[in-house]
């Protein structure tokens, strides 16, 4: 893959600029000129929560700091690596990066796309279909956004750019007609990986349920093991309401995994580490732009690093 300017580890620090400094910088004002007690550690969890980690892992977090018995005068730059390797040890479990299934024969891998409007849900099709084309593996893109027609024209533009066939009907079509649809050719045409786009239309969550509902149902009466994975996609930039957006969506589909985007703009990176922390749910990417090759596996003590601000 190719590495724009200062590649993609360079984007996300620029990205996490604004979480990165608040916490390098406030770490660095609560502790240069104080000393470690229970004043500082107190200033460091608010600092924790403001910077979006949540109150309970700011919490635990500080109290894993006071359990290091460091020396009351212990260097800024101390403090900074063990909260980064604290927080690289919540991020572990959760840093899976999304890998194709290897399925001969038995029909495509059927990946499908949820999240609000606007959370990037199209654009990480179109990052996907890319990794996935240079993998060698063949993909189909299937256009389950029917209320608007810019969503329809936005993943033909990816077929295009990325070499994935796209399966879309008219404007206002059910979905789940487009969705049967797309698996019926990708087994016709032994498609690897089958990549379904919904709409994210939050506003009315009893239709967005029965909606999802289904075309998952349509989808296994043509093969009962799919779909093999249900991706949420959650803008970086919401903060702390992501957690209610992976609470809903929970209620709506089985979630098995997240992409957090936009981590390359006024990033909110340390919300990662709340969602990790409380749900536990693999993050299978990271989208750090707009372009084809924006997307990134999530790793545990990078992102900790970029996020304290310290070198990885
Ligand atoms: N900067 C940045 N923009 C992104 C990223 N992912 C998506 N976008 C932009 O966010 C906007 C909404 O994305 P889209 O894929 O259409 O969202 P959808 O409504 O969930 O399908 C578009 O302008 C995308 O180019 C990302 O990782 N970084
Ligand atoms: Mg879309």
């Amino acid at each position: 893959m190719s590495e724009k300017s200062g590649g993609w580890l360079g984007r996300l620090r620029a990205g996490l600029g604004k979480s990165s400094s608040r916490l390098a910088d406030g770490i660095g004002s609560i502790f240069s000129e104080r000393k470690l007690d229970s004043t500082t550690l107190g200033d460091l969890e608010d600092l924790l929560i403001t910077a979006d980690l949540g109150v309970e892992t700011a919490l635990r977090l500080t109290e894993q700091i006071s359990g290091r018995r460091f020396p009351a005068d212990v260097a800024e730059t101390e403090v900074r690596a063990a909260l980064a390797s604290d927080i690289a040890a919540i991020l572990e479990p959760v840093a899976r990066p999304f890998e194709a299934m290897v399925r001969p024969e038995a029909g495509p891998q059927v990946i499908l796309v949820v999240g609000v409007n606007g959370s990037g849900k199209t654009t990480t099709i179109g990052k996907l279909a890319q990794r996935l084309r240079e993998e060698g593996k063949s993909v189909m893109l299937a256009a389950g956004d029917t209320f608007r027609a810019a969503a329809i024209d936005q993943l033909k533009l990816w077929g295009e750019r990325t070499g994935a066939s796209v399966i879309a009907q008219d404007i206002g079509t059910d979905p789940a007609a487009v969705a049967f649809d797309a698996l019926e050719q990708a087994r016709a045409q032994h498609i690897d990986v089958l990549l379904i786009d919904t709409a994210g239309r939050l506003h009315n969550k009893a239709d967005l349920m029965a909606e999802l509902e289904k075309v998952i149902r349509v989808l296994r009466k043509i093969d009962a093991s799919v779909p093999h994975e249900v991706l949420l996609v959650l803008d970086a930039t919401i903060g702390q309401n992501a957690h209610a957006q992976v609470e809903t969506f929970r209620e709506l589909v089985d979630v098995s995994g997240l992409v957090v985007t936009k981590l390359d703009g006024s990033a909110r990176g340390g919300v990662i580490v709340a969602l990790a922390d409380r749900f536990g749910l693999p993050i299978y990417a990271i989208g750090v732009g707009e372009g084809a090759d924006d997307l990134r596996p999530f790793t545990a003590q990078d992102f900790a690093n970029s996020l304290l601000g310290l070198p990885s």
